[in-house]
């Protein structure tokens, strides 16, 4: 259950707060081993049986009060009581604004949560705290790279720590709850954000300093925090556990992939400069159900014959832009052009740099945007 008063107060250490800190923060990589390993001890006390949760701290609006950062170790030391759901270490894995989070960083955190998962089978969940800016994108990637199925929460606050009404400790109070659930089914990873879960391919931010800032459109939350537990639908399909859905074992950086949005009098300029900045893929921001401008039209054409794919996603913010079929008008040409079904264009970006580490072929890409 949530404490009452669960508020910021950064400093102070709760005395039976079993917080074990990770190490020192020299790179994204440095804290990955930095859990503790659980021992069988007679004299173990209760506290001791608690499930452990890893936290990893990012910065964002979570950690920020006027003028400075909180670290991950005082966000989880603010919580009151959360020494009684679970035995939680930290990783100050980064203190930054979520849009200065790097490809490689994001390639570096799922390797790392990977890892965690692996060297700890009692690890029950991992959290990560998050701006909400890029929150969304965070989670998708982790939900399409990462190998293990126990729970990833993504969280993060829309109002500052030291601002009245700040949502952030209830937000990660939840989110560790949330990684202890142990009965629910297997949702992969999830962002939690004002008393509600969202999947993390549809959530995505639909408000710029609202609590209730995000949303999965066509989708809906998959659970709620109760003032009392944590309750998530009992209809979810489970993930599969053992193998990421896009492995990244030899993957070191991710290709280029640029969005670009259509509004009227867009010419092909940017879809150019994209193309001669080394895009190997180009993600439409296109009005309604995928369309764009001549001048723009005419740019992807080009840029298609230079063997750079090209997904269509929707500006709209809701439905969907088809898939297509094989072959596609145009698909002689050197490189596919498909849909991105319901995926926001954002989201369709992650998917086609995921996709594009694998193959090219425009079947196989049809058949991972129908299917991730
Ligand atoms: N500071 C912004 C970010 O890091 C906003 C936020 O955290 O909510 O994304």
């Amino acid at each position: 259950m949530r404490p009452r008063g669960a508020g910021l107060v950064a400093g102070v250490v709760l005395p039976a707060l079993a917080l074990a800190a990770g190490p020192p923060a020299a790179g994204p990589l440095a804290a990955a081993h930095g859990h503790p390993v659980a021992h069988t001890d007679p004299a173990a006390t209760a506290a001791d049986t608690l499930p452990r949760v890893h936290v990893l701290a990012t910065g964002g609006t979570i950690s920020n009060t006027e003028g400075d950062r909180l670290t991950g170790e005082e966000l989880v030391q603010s919580l009151p009581g959360v020494e009684e759901v679970a035995r939680i270490t930290v990783e100050q894995f980064s203190n930054v604004a979520s849009g200065a989070i790097t490809l490689e960083q994001w390639l570096a955190m799922a390797r790392g949560i990977d890892r965690h998962f692996a060297d700890d089978v009692e690890l029950a969940g991992v959290v990560v705290t998050s701006g909400t800016d890029t929150m969304e994108e965070t989670a998708y990637f982790l939900d399409l790279t990462l190998a293990h199925c126990r729970p990833v929460v993504v969280t993060g606050a829309m109002r500052r720590a030291n601002m009245l009404g700040a949502d952030g400790p209830a937000n990660l109070f939840d989110a560790i709850q949330l990684a202890v659930h142990g009965d629910g089914p297997r949702v992969g990873a999830v962002v939690l954000m004002n008393d509600l879960v969202f999947p993390a391919r549809e959530v995505t931010k639909v408000h710029t300093s609202r609590p209730d800032a995000f949303a999965a459109p066509g989708a809906g939350p998959v659970g709620m925090a109760d003032p009392d537990s944590i309750v998530l639908r009992s209809d979810l399909p489970e993930r599969a556990c053992g193998t990421a859905p896009f492995d990244l074992t030899g993957v070191d950086e991710l290709p280029r992939v640029d969005v670009i949005h259509t509004h009227l009098g867009a010419d092909g300029a940017l879809i150019r400069a994209a193309v001669d900045a080394g895009a190997q893929g180009i993600v439409m921001a296109s009005v309604g159900r995928g369309g764009s401008t001549p001048g723009q039209r005419a740019a992807l054409a080009e840029a298609r014959e230079q063997g750079v794919v090209v997904v269509r996603s929707s500006r709209t913010g809701a439905g969907r832009v088809p898939v297509g079929r094989t072959p596609e008008s145009g698909e002689d040409a050197r490189a596919p052009m498909l849909g991105a079904g319901d995926l926001n264009p954002q989201k369709a970006r992650i998917l086609l740099m995921l996709a594009l580490t694998r193959t090219r072929d425009g079947e196989e890409l049809r058949e991972i945007f129908r299917r991730w």
